[in-house]
């Protein structure tokens, strides 16, 4: 698929011993260093589902491991960034069906209003942005290492034929999530996965290929016609595109489990290496009190906001203002908080400043590099323009430097 176009971000002056990027690595419970100290950090963050994009909970998510990716630049490393879109899944093709639309149709136009959104957020694209169907024979590759391996089953019921992956071959499986396999199985429940059916060899295997069914699309096999399942999908995507062990797989917090769980069981699986060295994950967004979802309905979009005439850079700072951790709720006043910041601080760029712009950039390459930290970036900023506004100022540099750091490390263009 072509991805959207942005960027690339100002490069800013040299640092000299810049500090390692550190973010919450979610199997590890604490902080690592990510990314590699010269060469090509390779991160994989799971795209959408395409049928309501894209929502204020989706935007946060990409923002935040944008900054990954712009800090990341920062440090002078190549960036290999990998982006997949589920293009067909049962949600797509239940909400297609439940509105009378074609999946296919549906899926290619809600592609191009995600790709419009995120090119207006500035988030950089992807140097690969991949969808499952166009990836369906490289899914097929990987259930064919994983069958040689002897760890795939065909169950036998009244829809005989789909393919399991056995995951009690996975001694390493649960070191993302440490759930007990009593807390795993509801979530895997709720969450697409189907821990009742019985003719599965336990209840946590995962489907690889659903055999075809009235009224779904499907594709030739070896196993014949079917359509694949989640998990494989973005394994595959991954380890094809980046290779194992890459630097960073990332995501919402609803993706810890089963989904990142179980992709990383397929590639450790697959390879016999590990899948991805850190797994961050982002918080959810909600709206009056609940998650964020399209099942739920509750949705603030991108795109209408836009409409209605926000500025994106307002909607980026809105995002920013939050700590890419923590859940939080979408409210008008973090959004006008958020246009009142970006008001002061284009008018502070636009001034001669009263105050050189100091430790700004280092302040905004340390709170970064510190787990992503957004509202402390934020605050430095904020700090520098207030001081820069409170006098009249000769300094015609700062401002222009500040304006460059904001845009590259930020994302804001001012
Ligand atoms: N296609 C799969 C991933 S392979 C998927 O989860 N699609 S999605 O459209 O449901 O979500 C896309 C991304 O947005 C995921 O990383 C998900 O974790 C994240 N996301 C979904 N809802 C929210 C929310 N309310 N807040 C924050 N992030 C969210
Ligand atoms: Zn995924």
């Amino acid at each position: 698929m072509q991805p959207w176009t942005a960027g690339p971000p100002p490069r800013l002056e040299i640092a000299e011993g810049a500090e390692r990027v550190r973010a919450f690595d979610s199997a590890a419970g604490r902080l690592v260093e990510v990314g590699p100290t010269s060469g090509t950090a390779r991160m994989y963050v799971c795209g959408i589902t395409p049928y309501d994009a894209t929502h204020i909970g989706h935007a946060n998510t990409y923002v935040a491991f944008d900054l990954l990716n712009r800090i990341w630049h920062d440090a002078g490393l190549e960036v290999d960034y990998v982006q997949n879109v589920t293009d067909v899944d049962d949600p797509l093709i239940e909400r297609a069906a439940a509105t009378g639309v074609d999946w296919a149709e549906l899926a290619i136009e809600q592609v191009e209003l995600f790709r419009e959104d995120m090119a207006a957020l500035n988030v950089l694209p992807p140097r690969n942005f991949v969808g499952a169907v166009e990836s369906i024979p490289l899914i097929l590759d990987l259930v064919e290492d994983l069958r040689h391996r002897g760890v795939v089953y065909a169950v036998e019921d009244d829809h005989p034929g789909d393919l399991y992956l056995e995951q009690a071959a996975d001694p390493e499986f649960g070191s993302l999530s440490h759930l007990t396999p009593e807390e795993a199985l509801p979530v895997f429940a709720e969450r697409g996965g189907d821990p009742g059916r019985v003719a599965k060899k336990g209840p946590l295997d995962s489907l690889l290929w659903l055999r075809h069914r009235a009224g779904d699309p499907s594709w030739p096999s070896a196993y014949g016609d079917g359509r694949p399942g989640w998990h494989v999908e973005c394994a595959a995507i991954a380890l094809e595109h980046l290779g194992a062990d890459f630097d960073v797989q990332a995501g919402g917090s609803d993706l810890v489990f089963p989904h990142h769980e179980m992709s990383a069981s397929v590639g450790r699986l697959a390879t016999g290496s590990a899948f991805a060295r850190a797994y961050l994950h982002s918080g959810m967004v909600g709206l009056d009190g609940e998650k964020m979802s399209k099942s739920r309905g509750n949705l603030v979009f991108v795109s209408a906001l836009r409409r209605s005439g926000v500025d994106p850079m307002a909607i980026r700072l809105a995002l920013l203002s939050q700590h890419y951790r923590d859940d939080w709720e979408w409210t008008s006043q973090v959004l006008s908080t958020a246009e009142g910041r970006l008001a002061r601080w284009r008018q502070a760029v636009a001034l001669r400043a009263a105050v050189g712009a100091g430790d700004v950039l280092a302040h905004l390459r340390s709170a970064l590099a510190t787990d992503l930290d957004a509202p402390t970036a934020l605050a430095a900023v904020d700090a520098w323009a207030s001081a820069s506004m409170a006098t009249d100022g000769t300094d015609t540099t700062a401002p222009t430097l500040v304006a460059r750091a904001v845009d590259a490390l930020l994302g804001v263009a001012l």
